[in-house]
């Protein structure tokens, strides 16, 4: 609740229409068969037709002004419902956005895809409901029995004793079902999860032709989830049955002791009318609200899942990320110093006393082999991630003292996985920096050794990517994601192991070509070859620092470097 109402808030006038129109409704409805007994009593049963057409007439009229109520309650019902299903929305992607990337990455993709779109529809869909109909249930129930007890209170206490059990049943429905139906939104997320993977994944599972087996692994997640459902619903639909059957019972015992007391001349046939009326209205109005609890039970899983993404703390890092007044250094050398890192749902130290230095404006290549934690290193620079003990400087500045986005601002951050948006070649080049002109869109291009393939294209730099870039080469994508960290004219360039798909020349083009852009350059390769460029040379190995300096200098130095070097020189020749 405490995270549904101030959603509401905004909608608090449509939501008061809407409700005062349901009780408008509700007034109607408990009026009515007090209108029956007047006609029957005062008008057929006395065979006056003066006024029999005047009670008719009054319920039509009064059946009419509901209906209108009961109208207008609807619009302003889907009104509040859309609107804040809307905002909760918005907020939740928000959130997404400003979330600390390690929580975010605490969540799995497939469920905050299903937060926030299914599990909002229910939550929608409740406020929908609740303010037509889920409130109303309660209010008739009370409503009919009180008004069949002023009738006749003898015949309505066999209302009264059942409703206690009736209340357990459904107070039992509600608590059991909210646990079930969170385990069948655990196995959406994982259904959702299972076909995300297989879209991405299609071509590996063609090639593979693993189809079969990515069936019967579907199957199972599928079946699963049938099978949870359905424990589910079938609680909360066995409810039902049962409640019909004690309200029946009541119904048959009205109409036994009213018959009677009619015959003995106590009880006018017009109150026993009433009260069963009465009845079969509370009747209604308990199978319609175990029916509402589902979408309830439903909604409130959903709802507390909702809730653990908007919990999530709203600044990335906490109040430590704008510690300071937020100036730029005009200088970018990096430092770290005994850095130790690891990733926040583990123990286990990616990172450990790395300690190394790269001056403003130069290039530091960093090789290691897989799994020595390259790009891990990389991802402290823009806080990322947050180190664990040690100390990251930019421009001589505790990058944990800049604030969080002009810190960013300075950076081009190239990830070892190139992402583009669906959208032009221009578009997403502009992404890197909105009010680049289209003079330095097409430098940044050339730079980054991609402007005479964008050329080639029909459309050149107007041609449309599809989403994730499908319709590039790898090594094209990766020249546009420098292309695009180049436009932001970045004090720090971030490179992770993105000339992987180049050839030797392309590189080396792109290489020089860096060298003239004056940005402090973090290059991540696997190509000793590129090692030749660079100012100092980072030799990561297990998370540690192995060894550090110039080419020349490691060659002599170290031996796993001069091994590298050799093999690749030797793997060139057999090439050659
Ligand atoms: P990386 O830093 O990704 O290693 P790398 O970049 O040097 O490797 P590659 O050349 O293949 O790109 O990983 C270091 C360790 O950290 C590795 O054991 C995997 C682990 N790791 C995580 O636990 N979570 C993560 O998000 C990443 C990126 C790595
Ligand atoms: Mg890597």
């Amino acid at each position: 609740m405490r995270t549904l109402l101030p959603f509401l808030k905004p909608y608090r006038i449509s939501a008061a229409v809407a409700l005062s129109l349901m009780l408008v409704e509700l007034v109607v409805e408990l009026c009515f068969p007090l209108l029956m007994a007047k006609l029957i009593d005062g008008a057929i049963l006395r065979q006056d037709v003066g006024a029999a057409l005047k009670w008719g007439g009054v319920m039509i009229g009064l059946a009419l002004f509901g209906f209108a109520a009961g109208l207008v309650n609807s619009f302003y019902a889907a009104d509040v419902a859309q609107g804040f299903a809307h905002d909760m929305r918005r907020a939740l992607f928000g959130k997404l956005q400003s979330m600390a990337f390690s929580d975010f990455r605490a969540f799995s993709p497939s469920s905050l895809m299903t937060r926030l779109t299914g599990d909002i529809n229910q939550i929608q869909n409740s406020v929908f409901l609740g303010l037509r109909v889920f409130v109303r249930a309660p209010l008739l129930i009370a409503g009919s029995m009180i008004m069949a007890l002023t009738v006749d209170a003898r015949l309505a206490l066999y209302l009264v004793v059942v409703t206690p059990i009736l209340v357990v049943v459904l107070g039992y429905t509600i608590r059991k079902g909210f646990r079930l139906f969170r385990l069948v939104q655990e196995r959406l997320d994982k259904l959702n999860g299972l076909v995300r993977e297989n879209l991405i994944g299609m071509r590996l599972i063609r090639a593979y032709v693993r189809g079969d087996h990515e069936k019967n692994r579907f199957a199972e997640t599928n079946g699963d989830y049938m099978r949870r459902s359905t424990a589910a619903l079938r609680l909360s639909e066995m409810t039902v049955p049962g409640l019909l059957l004690l309200m029946n019972a009541s119904v048959l015992l009205i109409l036994w002791f009213g018959s009677r007391s009619v015959t003995a001349y106590e009880t006018e046939v017009g109150d026993v009318v009433a009260v069963l009326n009465y009845a079969i209205r509370i009747t209604g109005a308990y199978a319609y609200l175990s029916m509402i609890i589902t979408s309830l039970t439903i909604a409130r899983a959903a709802l507390s899942r909702s809730a653990e993404v908007l919990a999530a703390g709203s600044n990335e890092f906490g109040a430590n990320g704008t510690a300071a007044d937020g100036i730029p250094p005009d200088r970018a050398d990096v430092l770290f110093e005994g850095v130790a890192f690891g990733y926040p749902d583990s123990e286990a130290a990616v990172l450990d006393g790395i300690t190394f230095s790269v001056n403003d404006g130069e290039t530091a290549v960093i090789m290691g082999a897989t799994g020595a934690g390259k790009t891990s290193l990389l991802q402290l620079l823009p806080r990322l991630y947050e180190a664990r003990r040690g100390t990251v400087r930019v421009g001589g500045t505790d990058i944990r003292d800049i604030e969080l986005s002009v810190l960013r601002r300075q950076i081009g951050y190239v990830a070892q996985e190139s992402t583009l948006f669906a959208g032009t070649i221009r578009d997403n080049l502009l992404w890197g920096r909105e009010d680049a002109s289209m003079e330095e869109v097409v430098e940044a291009a050339k730079l980054a050794q991609i402007h005479e393939t964008i050329m080639q294209l029909p459309d050149a730099y107007e041609a449309v990517l599809e989403q994730k870039g499908a319709n590039l080469s790898g090594g094209q994508r990766q020249r546009l994601s420098i292309a695009r960290a180049l436009l932001r004219k970045p004090k720090l360039l971030l490179l992770d192991d993105c000339t992987s798909a180049l050839d030797a020349r392309t590189e080396s083009l792109l290489l020089a070509g860096l060298k003239t852009c004056g940005c402090t350059t973090l290059l991540v390769t696997q190509k000793a070859q590129a090692a030749r460029w660079a100012d100092t040379v980072l030799l990561l190995a297990d998370g540690k620092l192995l060894a550090q300096g110039k080419h020349g200098e490691l060659l002599a130095r170290s031996e796993t470097y001069r091994f590298i070097v050799e093999s690749e020189r030797e793997e060139a020749a057999h090439h050659a």
